[in-house]
């Protein structure tokens, strides 16, 4: 039997039997595109390193959400070219799929998200919504010469002819908004988000069916999430982020998720443990499942 890699666990719980476990974390340190600040090649550990910190009882969730299994990998290999690292983030994501697991993609850049999608479309076809949180649409057809990266990620998605739905926008290019209304997209920008007290409603409006979602921690207001390559004002609070995911875990089946773009700030873990916080509230919801 081949011996497996020693790995930091998330939450630092003695690595769980695979086959016991609901859900898998596959990290992905991917920093290739970066815009602005960098460091997300830093983010998955960092986040593994908070988590070890966290408690275990989720009094939100009620329960221990890791008493449902959550295993981690050692983190995909990010080197070489992007196309072959997608291609190896789809290949650890449909293992997952097949074994009945849920995947769990930690980026690294935004551009990890693409893996996750192309193997859930090979797996089932293209019958979910990408639910997407974000300051940025990410609908360039192509950024800096570039067809695939961070800001073209959910463009990609939609060329697999996926539905996206964006929460938290706050910086978009002029062309990704005629792009928004020509394909039908119902984005909840931030602005909106801050004026309408129904803002939840608004939010899942009209979507049915299994979902994927994709966690851009930049979604988050700047002033709580300060550690990302493109800050951004204006965005969600910490109770808006998991209100939203309470309400999509109790009403849809989520078929995977990734959270991304953690660049760790050094000697400021604060944000690391919130990223951390924030994928152990979700994967508590999601094994709660619709209620
Ligand atoms: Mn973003």
């Amino acid at each position: 039997m081949p011996t497996r890699p020693k790995v930091m666990t998330f939450c630092g719980v003695p690595q769980p039997t695979l086959e016991d476990c609901r859900a898998a974390i596959i990290p992905a340190p991917l920093e290739a595109t970066v815009s602005y600040g960098g460091g997300t090649a830093l983010g998955p550990a960092a986040i593994i390193q908070a988590s070890q910190a966290m408690e275990l009882y989720d009094e939100v969730v009620g329960s221990q959400p890791m008493d449902q299994g959550i295993y981690t990998h050692a983190g995909v290999d990010v080197r070489g070219p992007l196309t072959e690292v997608v291609a190896r983030i789809e290949r650890a994501v449909a293992e997952e799929l097949a074994a009945d697991r849920l995947p769990v993609v930690l980026g690294g850049e935004h551009t990890v998200t693409l893996g996750a999608l192309q193997a859930l479309k090979a797996a089932r076809g293209a019958d979910f919504t990408v639910l997407c949180l974000d300051a940025h649409p990410d609908l360039r057809e192509a950024y800096q010469g570039r067809r695939l990266c961070h800001a073209t990620v959910m463009r990609r998605a939609l060329d697999l002819g996926l539905t996206v739905r964006h929460l938290g926008l706050r910086s978009s290019s002029q062309a990704e908004v005629r792009l928004i209304q020509e394909a039908g997209l119902r984005p909840l920008w931030a602005h909106e988000l801050h004026e309408d007290p129904h803002w939840l409603t608004s939010a899942l409006e009209g979507l049915s069916g299994p979902v994927y979602l994709s966690l851009d921690v930049d979604g988050l207001d700047a002033g709580i999430m300060p550690a990302t390559g493109t800050p951004e004002p204006g965005g969600l609070s910490w109770q808006q982020v998991t209100a939203w995911l309470a309400a999509v875990c109790a009403r849809h089946q989520v078929l995977g998720l990734d959270l991304v773009e953690l660049a760790p700030l050094p000697y400021q873990p604060a944000w690391d443990f919130t990223a951390a916080r924030l994928l152990y509230r979700a994967l508590g919801l999601i094994f709660k499942g619709v209620s």
